[in-house]
C-alpha cells in the first residue's frame, strides 16, 4: 500500500538527459556560421565517407553488423544521445585542434550540460546548493589572469558541476534548476573564492545508446570528476576548460580521454573545518 503513495523513484533515464541535452544544444547560439563552404564540406564528407569504407574491408564488415549499426545510429537519436556521443568521444580532439595555439590555461571540453545565464554572484560566493549538499565542501579561489600576468577585472567565471552523486542539474530530475551552476563575478583585483562541493566521477547512462555500446565493446562508463569552467573577459577569448583531481577515480582512465596534466587540481584538508582548499589561477589569451 504505501509503495503507492510513495513519491515515484527519481532516477536519471538516458532519454530524459538526452532530449534536455539535445534541447540545450539546438538553443544555443555558436559564435561561428557552420561551414557552407563546398570544397571543405567534400574533404571532410569524403574522407570520413573513405575512412568508414576501409574499416568495412578492413574487418569484413558483414550485413548483420551493417544492420545493427543502422538500428544504433537510429537509436541514438531517438534517446537524444547524439550530444553526449560527439562530446564523448570527438569533442577533445577538436579542443585540441582549436586551442592548439593558445597559450593560458589549456582546454577541456565543453561537454553536453552547459546551461548560459546561470545566475550572478560575487566574486567571494557559494554556488547555488541544497541544505546539507551532500559532499566534501571545496574552496576553490584563484585570479583571472592574461597571458602577461596582469589581473583582469570584469571578468566573469561560469561553473557547472556535478554534484555528489554525479547528476547535473536540469539534466537529472529532482535537483534545483541551478544547483551547482552560477556565473561568477571577478573582484576588482580579479580575485575569486568559490565554495561548492566536490564533484564525484560522471557515469555515463547505462540504459540508453552510448551505454549499450560501452557495455557491448566491454568498456567503462566514467569520468572523473571534474568542475567545469567558463572564463569570459573583455578581450581575451573565451576559455572553457574542466578541473580535474588528483588521485580521483578515473583521473587516468577518462572515457571522454579529456583530461590534462595541467589541469588536475591538488586540494589540501582545510586546517580549522571539514572539506578542502585549492588556489588556482585561470589564464586567458588576448584576442
Ligand atoms: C560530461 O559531464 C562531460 O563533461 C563531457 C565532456 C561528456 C559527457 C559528460
Ligand atoms: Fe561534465
Amino acid at each position: 500500500m504505501t509503495d503507492q503513495l510513495a513519491p515515484a523513484r527519481l532516477q536519471t533515464t538516458a532519454s530524459s538527459s538526452g532530449a534536455s541535452a539535445t534541447a540545450q544544444f539546438l538553443s544555443k547560439q555558436r559564435d561561428q556560421a557552420p561551414t557552407t563552404d563546398p570544397e571543405r564540406v567534400s574533404a571532410l564528407a569524403g574522407e570520413l565517407i573513405e575512412a568508414a569504407r576501409q574499416i568495412i574491408r578492413r574487418h569484413r564488415v558483414t550485413y548483420d553488423e551493417f544492420d545493427a549499426l543502422k538500428a544504433w545510429l537510429i537509436q541514438i537519436g531517438l534517446d537524444g544521445e547524439w550530444p553526449l556521443f560527439l562530446d564523448v568521444w570527438l569533442e577533445q580532439t577538436v579542443e585540441q585542434v582549436a586551442n592548439e595555439e593558445r597559450g593560458g590555461t589549456k582546454g577541456s571540453p565543453e561537454g553536453p550540460y552547459f546551461v548560459p545565464d546561470a545566475p550572478r554572484l560575487p566574486a567571494d560566493a557559494t554556488l547555488p546548493m541544497r541544505a546539507n549538499e551532500p559532499g566534501i565542501p571545496l574552496l576553490f579561489q584563484g585570479r583571472v589572469l592574461s597571458t602577461a600576468g596582469q589581473p583582469l577585472p570584469g571578468a566573469t567565471i561560469e561553473m557547472w558541476q556535478a554534484d555528489d552523486a554525479g547528476t547535473y542539474s536540469q539534466f537529472a530530475p529532482g535537483l534545483p534548476e541551478w544547483n551547482l551552476r552560477g556565473t561568477v563575478v571577478v573582484g576588482d583585483d580579479a580575485r575569486f573564492s568559490i565554495r561548492t562541493v566536490e564533484p564525484s566521477p560522471y557515469e555515463i547512462p547505462t540504459d540508453g545508446s552510448c551505454g549499450r555500446l560501452i557495455a557491448a565493446a566491454g568498456w567503462h562508463a566514467w569520468r572523473p570528476g571534474h568542475l567545469h569552467v567558463r572564463v569570459s573577459a573583455p578581450g581575451h577569448h573565451t576559455l572553457t576548460t574542466q578541473l580535474y583531481f588528483k588521485g580521483g577515480s578515473h583521473v587516468d582512465s577518462d572515457i571522454a580521454g579529456a583530461v590534462k596534466p595541467e589541469l588536475i587540481l591538488d586540494p589540501t584538508p582545510v586546517a580549522d573545518g571539514p572539506g578542502r582548499r585549492v588556489g588556482y589561477d585561470l589564464v586567458v589569451d588576448p584576442v
